[in-house]
């Protein structure tokens, strides 16, 4: 019952943090080995129990019975082979294994990767493209692209972990860390910072959307720099862009184009994001009201202070928001 259970906790499919549902090259190389060293690893299970069960059932002396004489006290052949034998098992998990970890590393860029700044915040993660795009929790990515990672922090340890798309890697401040891998399947994977990292530590999630190749410069278009959406003829929306420029929202956050803070997130496209607060709330207008009037109440210690707005006014601030895709 307790071995089902575990086995069932994990099942591949219906479990977005699994690790045994590889949708990318890195994230594949690591099934391989597992499944490559599970079966050395069951081979040499098999050789112990048989030796045991023979030991136990075969070869031990029964009642009344001479005890059988002890081997010679020093035996050539099966000193090499017991010295032999595991040095051996070491060779075949080590080769796999370290070739493995060389191929893991992104030394030498893919030529034509795509190259994305991830700077790690307590709590949440910001991407920066090339080209200028911005975001923040929900990283895009074009699928059957080399894509290079650089993980930065802008405070402390964090560790940027995707399941299906490879292993974890900590992002440490002060120094540059890679990740290299090729996304193979699109659809939305998962992730979690994995390095403890505070009181919202738990709290620090991400979404990979791993795009067809149109729809990523789709969405890289749309993402550019360039001033935000201006809001055109919604009154309540325009109410609320001008409730925003004359707050304190505008020290911590940027709106290209009317604001230039850089404490929180990049807000200049936080309509076309389909989470907030590092993937911990969806984003309806009814969890951005909530999160703008209470940060902590969802997100212990998180870096917001509260703005209690009267009604009307967070009504049109939340619209402007969620206006600007
Ligand atoms: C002292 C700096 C600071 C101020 C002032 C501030 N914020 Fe934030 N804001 C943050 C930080 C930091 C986060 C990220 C919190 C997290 O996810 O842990 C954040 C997150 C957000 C998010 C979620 C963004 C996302 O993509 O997840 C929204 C929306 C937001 N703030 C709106 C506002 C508004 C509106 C105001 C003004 C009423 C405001 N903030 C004032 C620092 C600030
Ligand atoms: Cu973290």
């Amino acid at each position: 019952m307790a071995i089902a259970l575990a086995i069932a906790g994990c099942s591949a499919s219906g479990h977005p943090m699994t690790t045994l549902a590889p949708k990318s090259n890195l994230a594949q190389w690591i099934q391989n080995l597992f499944i490559e060293v599970t079966v050395w690893d069951a081979i040499i299970l098999a050789i112990v129990v048989c030796a045991f069960i023979l030991a136990v059932f075969v070869f031990s002396s029964r009642v009344g019975e001479a005890a059988p004489a002890s081997a010679a006290s020093s035996d050539l052949g099966l000193e090499i082979a017991w010295t032999l034998g595991p040095t051996l098992v070491l060779v075949m998990i080590s080769v796999p294994t370290i070739r493995t970890i060389f191929r893991s590393q992104p030394a030498l860029a893919p030529a034509g990767a795509l190259e994305i700044k991830v700077v790690a915040h307590q709590w949440w993660w910001e991407f920066q493209y090339p080209d200028g795009a911005k975001t923040a929790n929900e990283l895009h990515i074009p699928a059957d692209r080399p894509i290079r990672l650089l993980l930065e922090s802008a405070d402390i340890i964090h560790s940027f972990w995707v399941p299906q798309l490879g292993g974890k890697r900590d992002v440490v401040p002060g120094q540059i860390n890679e990740l290299t891998f090729v996304a193979t399947v699109p659809g939305m994977y998962p992730g979690q910072c994995a390095e403890f990292c505070g009181l919202s530590h738990a709290n620090m999630r991400f979404r990979v959307f791993v795009d067809l190749p149109d729809d990523f410069a789709k969405w890289d278009r749309a993402q550019l720099a360039g001033p935000a959406a201006t809001p055109a003829t919604d009154l309540l929306a325009s109410n609320g862009a001008k409730i925003f420029a004359n707050s304190p929202c505008t020290t911590c956050h940027m709106i290209r184009g009317i604001s230039k803070g850089y404490i929180g997130p990049d807000l200049t496209h936080f309509g076309s994001r389909t989470t907030l607060a590092a993937g911990v709330l969806k984003n309806t207008p009814e969890n951005v009201a909530k999160w703008i009037g209470n940060p902590q109440e969802t997100k212990p210690g998180a870096n917001m202070p509260a703005l209690l707005l009267p009604g009307p006014k967070m009504n049109a601030l939340v619209a402007y928001l969620e206006g600007l895709k």
